[in-house]
């Protein structure tokens, strides 16, 4: 296709009746322009357009995009603050009644006070997530720090992009997920794809994995699942759950073997190379094969690809990354850009699908348990002094580094926390073995929650706080590419629900820390104090102002001063962010997943996404398109294993771990291993997948292994009157 073709910008029209305000979706990190369509005589959203103007997806969008407005005025909206008057019906819709603003908050500051006094400041808690600004997400992890005084915060990034995170700070020095823009892409000669199921869950990707195929260029995808990304690829390395280290190793391995490598770039530019040369040395095809299962010619065949490609990408996502393992993972498949020196240069690098709308930027700024704005480490006696001219605390009161989200439930079981503030997560539905965990949330003295709708994670807590949808306020996110662009308010906020980060505000007074939070009255306010606050990080995000993401269409961090534009490419220069600027080749021998498969559970069970719904599935399955298209979880099965099984199509089985069952329509399909099943895990209570899930956390990035467990299925005759 003509590069001007390929580029063409179409001019949006606008209705008499209406305005267009420019914004960007509220769901995954590709953050999709729009512009939501407002009646200006009712100054309410009334629908969606695309914005053909955006550069990154030139007006696309998904099923998900296109329905995203029909969230603001959606009848389940909480219009007022709950509160709790029967402690017997925690963890039901039961039990709530509506209050005012100044009721909830009395009881939330009496409460907290009470715990604190009596059990200490970290007996207080947040968790958190990124589906909020840039802005709100900086200030929550300084309501937990100076507010609260408490070292237990921690999001549900933990459970997204902490493995990609980690692997990326090893290998390079710095975490930014993608080391090139995704406007270009399209224009590389090889696309090398792993455990990301792009069409489904970065959809509007995929016209540039397209098209690099309409180029001439090449598609490698490793996925157990032939997913429809994968049905394209020149070569599917379809392996096991959980074996990706070993295929990545040996992937080095060919690429040594077969003189792929850029000696000097590893030379000048790299540490490790003879340390991961030895490591990799027994990865041959044949010995691989045994591991992951995956054929030799096709191992062999991927590898001779990538190698020859004159420009090449490498990309992955949650397949990878959710594993007891995803750090080694993440430098492990990075090692491949490394070693053939294809990094550091348009059209080449490593990239991972941020998931959440702003899983990159709400990692950088201190939700965290051990960062701080600008992705400062707590740890470290300089950041902390920094962060703390900014909040005008001293070093001596900041709170000591916590522990990763699903350590935070095993404090609780324990008693060490005993409260909660929890905003924009639902952990009830997404943390893994939710028996566990449901448990752990119950054990609580006191919960608070911020959410727009009545969430499963909501039904625990003793006040349910209303806040806006990311139509009703503005500030900015960061996009999966590391580029900072702009949300834009569509709408006042529905009935008294009010933003994040103003109700941090208000509480922080009430609490008696009003000192450090009054001057915030805008989200502006809070812009201007974050981007402060990261400056000098090496996420420095100081010179990106909104005046200028608008007039660049985003800036890419670093972005140090007003007259910088900001980085779209990362390592132009050949240094990376090590103290003496060079990469790190990590040697990193194999690792079976936590759980192998054995007589009792003979299945691997790995869980993931559909197109149709989003996370936990708390906004989405709100939304009557999406629930029509895709309204219940169902389990995946290979025809020959359902054979084995003696189930059919559309029966409703007992699928069942060593930590717990659920009952799942039975869906046959040849597009999976016949040792794999697999469930989507956008449902709730009975219907979650991750009451089966394995808390098996990574070392590094405390990552849990969503991706891989040993289960069974039973063929069961009462399954289906449980289920009706
Ligand atoms: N429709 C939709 N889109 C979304 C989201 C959503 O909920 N719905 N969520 C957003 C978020 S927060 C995230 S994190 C991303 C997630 O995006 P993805 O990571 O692409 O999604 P997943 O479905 O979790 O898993 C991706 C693929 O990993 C494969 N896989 C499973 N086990 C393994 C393994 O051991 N190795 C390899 N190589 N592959 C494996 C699965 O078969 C699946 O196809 O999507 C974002 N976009
Ligand atoms: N089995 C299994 N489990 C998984 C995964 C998997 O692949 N398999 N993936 C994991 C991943 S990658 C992720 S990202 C997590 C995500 O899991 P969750 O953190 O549970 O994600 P969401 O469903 O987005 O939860 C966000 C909640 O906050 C609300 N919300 C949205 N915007 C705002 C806001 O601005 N403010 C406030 N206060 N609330 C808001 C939404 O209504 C929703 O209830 O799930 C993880 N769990
Ligand atoms: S969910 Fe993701 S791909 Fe779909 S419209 Fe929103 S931002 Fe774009
Ligand atoms: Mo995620």
């Amino acid at each position: 296709m003509p590069k001007d073709k390929f580029f063409k910008v179409i001019e949006n029209k606008t209705h008499p009746n209406e305005k267009l305000v420019p914004t960007h979706c509220s769901y995954c990190g590709m953050q999709c322009g729009m512009n939501l369509r407002v009646d200006t005589a009712s100054n309410k959203i009334i629908g969606v357009e695309p914005r053909y103007e955006w550069p990154v997806t030139l007006g696309k969008m998904c099923p998900k995009g296109v329905t995203a407005y029909q969230q603001t005025n959606h009848p389940d909206r909480l219009l007022r603050p709950l509160i709790r008057d029967d402690a017997s019906k925690k963890g039901t819709k039961e039990g709530f009644r509506e209050a005012s603003w100044e009721e909830a908050y009395e009881l939330i500051v009496r409460k907290f006070k009470e715990l604190q006094m009596s059990y200490g400041k970290d007996s207080l808690s947040v968790f958190s997530g990124v589906s909020m600004t840039n802005e709100k997400c900086y200030l929550t992890g300084k309501f937990a720090r100076v507010a609260l005084q408490t070292r237990y915060i921690d999001y549900n990034g933990r459970f997204c992009m902490s493995s990609a995170a980690a692997g990326f700070l090893r290998s390079f020095g710095v975490d930014r997920g993608s080391t090139l823009p995704w406007t270009d892409l399209h224009e590389t000669d090889c696309l090398f794809i792993a455990g990301s199921n792009t069409a489904e869950c970065h959809p509007t990707s995929m016209f540039r994995v397209w098209e690099v195929q309409n180029r001439g260029g090449y598609l490698i995808v490793a996925d157990p699942r032939e997913t429809p990304l994968a049905r394209r690829a020149d070569v599917h390395l379809d392996l096991r759950p959980g074996t990706d280290l070993a295929l990545a190793n040996c992937m080095l391995h060919l690429l040594i073997q077969n003189g792929y490598v850029d000696e000097a770039f590893v030379n000048e530019h790299t540490n490790g190379f003879a340390e991961m040369a030895e490591v990799v040395k027994e990865f041959t095809p044949e010995y691989t094969s045994e591991i992951t299962g995956v054929a030799p010619e096709k191992l062999i065949r991927a590898a001779e690809i990538y190698g020859k490609a004159p420009e090449a990408v490498v990309l992955f996502a949650r397949g990878i990354e959710q594993q007891h393992k995803g750090a080694d993972n993440v430098s492990a498949y990075t090692n491949m850009c490394l070693v053939t020196g294809k990094i550091g240069r348009p059209k080449s690098g490593v990239a991972t699908f941020t998931g959440q709308g702003n899983g990159q930027g709400g990692r950088e700024h201190g939700q965290k348990s051990d960062l701080l704005p600008g992705y400062r480490k707590i740890t470290n006696p300089k950041h902390v002094e920094e962060v703390c001219k900014v909040w005008g605390i001293t070093p001596e009161e900041m709170p000591q580094p916590g522990v990763s989200a699903y350590e935070m439930f095993e404090l609780m079981t324990d008693k060490t926390i005993r409260g909660l503030y929890l905003l924009c997560s639902n952990p009830a539905v997404s943390a893994p073995n939710l028996n566990y965990v449901r448990a752990a949330l119950k054990s609580l003295d006191f919960m608070v929650c911020n959410d727009m709708y009545l969430s499963e994670s909501a039904e625990f807590a003793d006040v349910v706080l209303p806040t806006v949808t990311w139509s009703e306020d503005e500030g900015t996110v960061t996009n999966l590419e590391g580029r900072i662009i702009k949300i834009n308010k569509a709408q006042e906020p529905l009935g008294e629900s009010k933003p994040d980060w103003q109700i941090h505000v208000e509480l922080a007074e009430r609490l008696g820390r009003g000192q450090y939070f009054s001057h915030l009255k805008t989200a502006r306010d809070v812009a201007d104090e974050f981007r402060l606050a990261s400056k000098g990080g090496y996420a420095d995000y100081y010179g990106a102002t909104w005046e200028k993401i608008e007039k660049q269409q985003g800036v890419f961090w670093p972005c140090k001063s007003e007259e910088d534009p900001g980085t779209p490419h990362m390592f132009l220069d050949k240094r990376f962010y090590h103290p003496d600027g060079k990469a790190k080749l990590c040697a990193l021998p194999y690792r079976p997943p936590a759980e192998e498969p054995c007589e009792q559970y003979p299945l691997r069970l790995t869980t993931g996404r559909v197109v149709y719904h989003y996370l936990s599935g708390n906004q989405t399955r709100r939304i009557p398109f999406l629930k029509a298209m895709c309204p219940e979880p169902y389990v995946e099965v290979h025809p020959e294993t359902a054979e084995r099984y003696g189930i059919g199509h559309d029966e409703v089985i007992r699928l069942y771990t060593r930590r717990g069952e659920a009952f799942y329509k039975v869906k046959i399909i040849e597009a999976i291993r016949k040792d794999t099943v697999f469930v989507p895990y956008h449902f709730g209570h009975e219907q979650s997948i991750n009451l089966l899930t394995i808390p098996a956390l990574d070392p590094i990035s405390r990552m849990p292994e969503f991706k891989a467990c040993a289960a069974q299925i039973e063929k069961n005759s009462q399954a289906h009157a449980v289920r009706r």
